[in-house]
């Protein structure tokens, strides 16, 4: 095992408006207490710029326009996002975006492929998050947030208010999701009819997830590869702590697996881990398990292998 040389920039995104559920806009701060900058270090990240927490919350409330929620408020929040992601790619990072809902992956997209060009997208998660402004059924935003961002999604997505600045730049063949099993009607006819690769919970059933992450990777182009993780990807049982669980989930070890395999390509240029809400525990214990769990996908993703991890090339083995 070599040394990678590895240079990691972390955007704390504390926003909630996406969903119903307050608490998730302390995911951020949730973890990094949890040590993920320490881990990282020890692990040999050898550049390491953590640039704090966005303010994107506006105190003002919000008439929702139609059924959709807090469309101003998730419109600008997701515009300064994308600026902070474009700035941490251009000083060289791999982005790492700690949510908040996951609205905030179409900022955090934007912003990545504005700086570097087109991107490979892998969504793990228990939902699909494609509706339309016009197929959702709950208003919120988090449900959405791919729609905005394909291209073959253009024409079905009306003008909102502080979204002009969002255009679509991924496409659905650049695009790979893993762990679904809570998908709405309008979002499965949305992936049939743009042929999108999808490894549903019936797929990694049938195929386990190292047959799963060989295929993902078989499929998807050489680009650099966003990987956007929500938390309620993984089971439940691991992960309580969340707005919306759903049984059935990726184990731990699962969870863990996709972050190596998706590092190993060395592809990997900007991370989001959303979802994490600490009031959606029913204990202590349950929200530490979610967190830490949080921070184990994140390491994995940024180097961390289960083996052990190299020492430095310096190092020599004490004698007595
Ligand atoms: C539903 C919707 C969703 C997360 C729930 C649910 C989407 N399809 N995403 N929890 N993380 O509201 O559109
Ligand atoms: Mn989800
Ligand atoms: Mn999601
Ligand atoms: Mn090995």
């Amino acid at each position: 095992n070599t040394h990678t040389w590895r240079s990691v920039g972390i955007i704390g995104a504390p926003f909630s408006k996406g969903q119903s559920r307050g608490g998730v806009e302390r995911g951020p701060d949730l973890i990094r207490a949890a040590g993920l900058v320490q881990r990282l270090q020890e692990q040999g990240v050898c550049v390491l710029k953590d640039y704090g927490n966005l303010s994107l919350e506006d105190a003002a409330a919000e008439e929702p326009l139609g059924e959709l929620k807090s469309v101003r408020a998730v419109g600008s929040a997701n515009r300064r996002l994308s600026d902070a992601v474009q700035a941490a790619k251009k000083d060289g990072h791999t982005s790492v975006m700690l949510g908040g809902d996951h609205s905030l992956a179409i900022g955090s997209i934007h912003g990545h492929t504005t700086a570097v060009g087109p991107l490979s997208v892998v969504w793990v998660d228990a939902h699909a998050d494609i509706n339309t402004p016009l197929t959702t059924y709950t208003g919120n935003f988090h449900g959405q947030p791919m729609s905005f961002l394909l291209h073959e999604l253009r024409s079905y997505i009306p003008p909102l208010p502080n979204f002009s600045w969002v255009k679509p730049c991924v496409s659905a063949r650049d695009l790979v999701y893993i762990g679904l099993r809570d998908v709405d009607p309008a979002e499965h006819h949305i992936l049939k009819l743009l042929g999108v690769k999808a490894f549903s919970m019936s797929e990694v059933d049938q195929l386990g997830v190292a047959r799963v992450m060989e295929e993902t990777c078989d499929y998807l182009l050489k680009k650099p590869i966003h990987l956007s993780y929500d938390i309620d990807a993984i089971d439940p049982s691991v992960t309580p702590a969340t707005g919306t669980p759903v049984t059935g989930g990726l184990t731990y070890r699962e969870g863990v697996y996709i972050s190596e395999y998706l590092c190993q390509t060395g592809l990997l240029s900007g991370v989001d881990l959303v979802e994490v809400n600490p009031l959606r525990g029913q204990t202590e214990e349950a929200v530490q398990s979610t967190v830490n769990t949080a921070v184990s996908v994140l390491v994995s993703c940024l180097g961390r292998v289960r083996e052990g991890n190299p020492v430095p090339a310096d190092y020599r083995l004490p004698e007595p």
